[in-house]
């Protein structure tokens, strides 16, 4: 996105125009909006005054050894200080706490292995083995701010390795268990941590899948800092073993004492470090702290998914290993006493009903996933979630990138039986919980826009200069006020912290993303910056192209990239996956009439100057398209670095169906 909105030309006005005649609009029911959490007003009383709400929200959500002083501290931006001089134990808040107010017998997690095992722990019984392994991990040599390594399926172990190391105030560095072991060594060593827990491995497609090698592997060379690693059974995998470093979890921490006493900490105090990749050179360190993050976790997982602690289930599908299994797995849905459901595998092991599977025997009635996944079910047709019974589910959520109008509209009819709400969440590992969301009971919700900020959240969107874009106009998503769960920094490098964030608009936070205001007002998200095209001067969206590829009845899943081209600056090109029968009709037909449709839905300017039939799209392990990749064979070069694909092979199975 270079253009400045004021120099917008009239062509790229009419493809947002074109987007924004999405004009549906679901508002909530009498009766949802009766009982919901989020009562009218409460935009009015957050914007009032936005600490003193956030205040408010941490003394009711959290219970805090010692209050707070002041709400925030911003004498020194962009370093934030929420809470200042309150000390509380994030454990304590997810766990005993729960227990000692008589919710002990109150299941937290119900967990289902991909094999179909499961277990269920009752609030008592995980704070009893968060004991135990805040015990182990104290006995290996852990104690405040060491840094611990995380690198587990998803089982409960890795809830309560997170929970034990916050207990202890050590600082968890969950690293997803897709990663590399290159990967796993870089975050290691950054962090410098001390212990790592891991498995003999996990669960994929009904295959026993290692992860105890990459970690061995991580560890080979010496001038590292760990001294320990727990390994937990769980596929039962032979492994090499290291004596003196190595132990089970079943030996280590089934034998601790299951007395522990939560110590609080500062409100500021280091909860976690989570990687994630910038555009470019080594993964970011996002450093969240205690007070503030757990606060806006607890408050939006209430608010904008309605959320009912002595009724719900919830479903987050998110892996540990991206921030949305921190905030809505481990800590929001804890701090909050509700159950929620806890799922190892694929969604397609093994049948491709799984998930719904699930959703039935659990009672799920609060599913949070992302487009990606939607995409895909759709792919498989509705004929399978149509085989069970869906009707305890009341909220869908969405996260991760945008959602294009007919996945939501295919996610509320077919998942949400023409009732349940789609939230829409907007938010990123850097801003640790929900920033922009509709409030279910409040809202009414339009196909394809997360809407408007979280009550006591300050969004906007601004012009190449940082002026405020006006009504119907798009330009960059900035962040104008500093909120409880932000990043307070790069982890070692405060200077990048500012680089990256905080110096392209005077006294804002940057996102990345490109995003518009439609008529009313309503935020409309536009996919990164970076994938944002400009094509003969005009600006244009992937995201806007590929939602009208994806709107065809022949189009199963599309990417779009623009590629450098000499005389438009950049040409959009489209990567296209087909559905069915399409892929029987002749090439030179349907990507015609795709060209067709494209013009028609956005504008002539948006047609792609070419449309590539692959079998597969280049997808990272959270279900992010690598555009990068595409962008490479769009510009016929050799494609890049492909380490963090979820499934490595896509790049040459796309090779080989663009030379056939
Ligand atoms: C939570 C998470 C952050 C980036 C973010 C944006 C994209 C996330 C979105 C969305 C449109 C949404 N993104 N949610 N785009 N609509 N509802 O995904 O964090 O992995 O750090 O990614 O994801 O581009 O900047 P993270």
């Amino acid at each position: 996105m270079t253009e400045a909105n004021g120099n917008q030309s009239a062509a790229t006005h009419d493809a947002l125009e074109n987007l924004l005649q999405e004009n549906r609009q679901f508002p909530p029911s009498p009766e949802f909006a009766a009982a919901a959490v989020a009562r009218p007003g409460i935009y009015e009383e957050a914007a009032a005054d936005r600490p003193a709400f956030w205040a408010k929200q941490a003394r009711e959500l959290l219970s805090w050894e010692r209050d707070f002083e002041t709400a925030l501290d911003w004498s020194d931006p962009p370093f934030a200080k929420w809470f200042s001089g309150g000390t509380l134990n994030a454990a304590y808040n997810a766990l005993d706490r729960h227990v000692e107010n008589g919710l002990g017998d109150r299941v937290a997690i119900h967990f289902e292995g991909e094999p179909g095992d499961t277990r269920s722990y009752t609030y008592a019984q995980l704070t009893e083995e968060v004991k135990k392994a805040a015990n182990a991990f104290e006995s290996l040599g852990v104690s405040k701010g060491d840094r611990v390594a995380v690198y587990l399926p998803m089982i409960p172990e890795a809830v309560i390795t997170m929970l034990a190391c916050a207990r202890i105030g050590a600082v968890h560095s969950v690293v997803f268990g897709g990663f590399s072991a290159e990967a796993l060594r870089s975050r290691i060593e950054d962090a410098e941590a001390k212990l790592v827990v891991t498995a003999d491995g996990t669960f994929r497609r009904g295959k026993p899948s290692a992860l105890k090698p990459a970690v061995d592997a991580a560890l080979a060379e010496d001038g590292h800092t760990v001294s320990s690693v727990v390994v937990v059974r769980r596929n039962n995998e032979p492994v090499d073993w290291t004596a003196g470093r190595d132990k089970w979890w079943d030996e280590t921490v089934g034998s601790a004492s299951a007395e522990h006493t939560a110590v609080a900490h500062d409100a500021e105090h280091p909860l976690f470090i989570l990687y994630t990749s910038g555009t470019t050179g080594k993964p970011k360190g996002i450093l969240h702290t205690t007070g503030g993050y757990l606060t806006q976790c607890a408050y939006t997982h209430r608010a904008v998914f309605d959320l009912k602690p002595e009724t719900d289930v919830f479903w987050c599908t998110a892996d540990i290993g991206w921030v949305t299994g921190h905030s809505y797995v481990t800590y929001a849905p804890l701090i909050n006493g509700a159950t929620q459901l806890m799922y190892e595998g694929t969604p397609d092991s093994p049948h491709q009903g799984r998930w719904w599977e699930l959703v039935q025997k659990y009672k799920v009635s609060i599913l949070y996933t992302a487009p990606t996944a939607i995409r895909t079910m759709m792919k498989w047709g509705e004929d399978i979630p149509a085989r069970y019974d869906l009707s305890s589910l009341r909220v869908l959520g969405s996260v991760g990138e945008p959602i294009n109008p007919e996945a939501w509209m295919w996610y509320r009819r077919v998942i949400g039986g023409d009732k349940a709400p789609i939230v829409d969440t907007w938010w990123q590992t850097e801003t640790g919980a929900h920033m922009i969301a509709p409030l279910p009971g409040i809202t009414a919700t339009k196909p394809g826009s997360a809407q408007v900020p979280v009550p006591g959240i300050a969004v906007d969107i601004v012009d190449e200069t940082g002026a405020p874009v006006p009504n119907g106009h798009g330009g960059y998503l900035v962040i104008r006020e500093p909120w409880p769960a932000m990043l307070r920094g790069i982890w070692g490098d405060p200077q990048r912290f500012k680089d990256t964030y905080w110096s392209r608009f005077e006294g804002m936070y940057f996102a990345g993303d490109g995003a518009k205001k439609d008529d009313d007002g309503d935020i409309w998200l536009l996919g990164r910056v970076d994938d944002v095209m400009n094509v003969s001067g005009h600006r244009l969206s992937t995201t806007e192209i590929e939602s009208a590829l994806v709107s065809h009845p022949a189009v199963a899943e599309a990417a779009v990239v623009g590629a450098a081209d000499e005389t438009t600056g950049e040409a959009v090109v489209a990567f296209v996956i087909l559905r069915g029968s399409a892929a029987e009709q002749p090439q030179e037909e349907i990507t015609a009439e795709l060209r067709e449709h494209v013009g028609k839905e956005i504008g002539p300017i948006a047609k792609p100057r070419r449309i590539l039939i692959v079998p597969e799209l280049p997808k990272t392990r959270s279900g992010k398209i690598m555009r990068r990749l595409l962008k490479d064979i769009a510009e016929g070069r050799e494609a890049g670095d492909a380490t963090t694909l979820a499934d490595n092979t896509v790049m040459t199975q796309i090779a080989n169906s663009l030379k056939g």
